[in-house]
């Protein structure tokens, strides 16, 4: 059988890079796409020839319709994508966070996962076999201080999923939303604290959370389930990472104009 090709985005770094080393040993030809090429590179020296860079910013379509039209022949026909190009950036509260922050992640995380599905989908309902995995996140869940607009990007990643799967009802088309919480070992905390690496350091500390190379499994075992199962979703945290009670603010009732 010829090998399945899988578009993985955001694969310069983090889990992208690790999935793509994942796929590639199993066998899979895999095109990894991100903007710093550079890096991409560096990754094909290490992987080979089953590896092809993309340079590739998922926030400009202009730029998706030009790389995925350069993709040289043998490499057309993409059976998987993994939407998991994406990011936060600051921790702010709403009032004072950075409106451009806020247009730079609903641009990646929303607008660049739209795009680059919608352009791939069609070759895949024509061919009635495709795979989309989605990388969301707790954050599209779980709301927490500051998690603002992030959150709700992969809020949106969630239901997209599924209404993808409404869409393709009738089709082999599956589609997989995996959600994780707290993940270390990737750049992730750098960009979102805009290289305060100190802050993104103690967040790790003691924390034993979930490494790139879970996620990679993940997305290898989702893709390798037999054809007639789709895993809708995965939640996946660390051990560490659980749930509390909703907090109460006390010092309000103290205000006579609430009562
Ligand atoms: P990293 O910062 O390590 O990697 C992000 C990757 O996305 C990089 O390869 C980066 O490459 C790429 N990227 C960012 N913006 C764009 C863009 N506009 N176009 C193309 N590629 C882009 O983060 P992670 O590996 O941790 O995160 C990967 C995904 O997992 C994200 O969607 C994130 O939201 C999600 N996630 C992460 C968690 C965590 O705790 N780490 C937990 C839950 C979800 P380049 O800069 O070269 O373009
Ligand atoms: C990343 C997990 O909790 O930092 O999506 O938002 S979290």
């Amino acid at each position: 059988m010829m090998s399945q090709i899988i578009l993985v985005t955001g694969a310069s770094a983090g889990f992208g890079q690790n999935i793509c080393q994942t796929l590639v040993e199993k066998g899979y030809k895999v095109i990894g796409a991100a903007r710093r090429y550079e890096k991409l590179q560096r990754i094909q020296e290490e992987l080979g020839e089953q590896f092809y860079p993309l340079q590739m910013d998922v926030s400009q379509p202009e730029q998706v319709d030009k790389a995925l039209a350069s993709l040289p022949v043998g490499w057309q026909e993409i059976d998987v994508l993994v939407n998991n190009a994406g990011l936060a950036l600051g921790l702010d509260p709403a009032f004072e966070a950075s409106f451009e922050d806020w247009q730079t992640m609903i641009n990646t995380n929303i607008i660049g996962l739209t795009y680059v599905t919608r352009k791939i989908l069609p070759t895949m309902v024509s061919r009635n076999q495709g795979h989309v995995i989605n990388i969301g996140s707790t954050a599209g869940t779980v709301p927490y201080p500051g998690g603002n607009v992030y959150g709700a990007t992969k809020a949106y990643v969630k239901q997209f999923s599924q209404n993808l799967r409404a869409d393709l009802a009738g089709t082999r088309i599956r589609v997989t939303n995996i959600e994780p919480g707290l993940c270390g070992g990737t750049e992730f905390s750098n960009v979102r604290f805009k290289g305060d690496d100190d802050r993104a350091t103690k967040l790790y500390d003691g924390a034993g959370s979930i490494q790139p190379e879970d996620i990679a499994n993940t997305v290898l075992w989702a893709l390798e389930q037999p054809a007639h199962v789709n895993i809708s979703r995965i939640e996946i945290v660390p051990v560490s990472q659980t749930f509390g009670p909703q907090p109460i603010d006390r010092t309000l009732w103290n205000d006579d104009s609430l009562l």
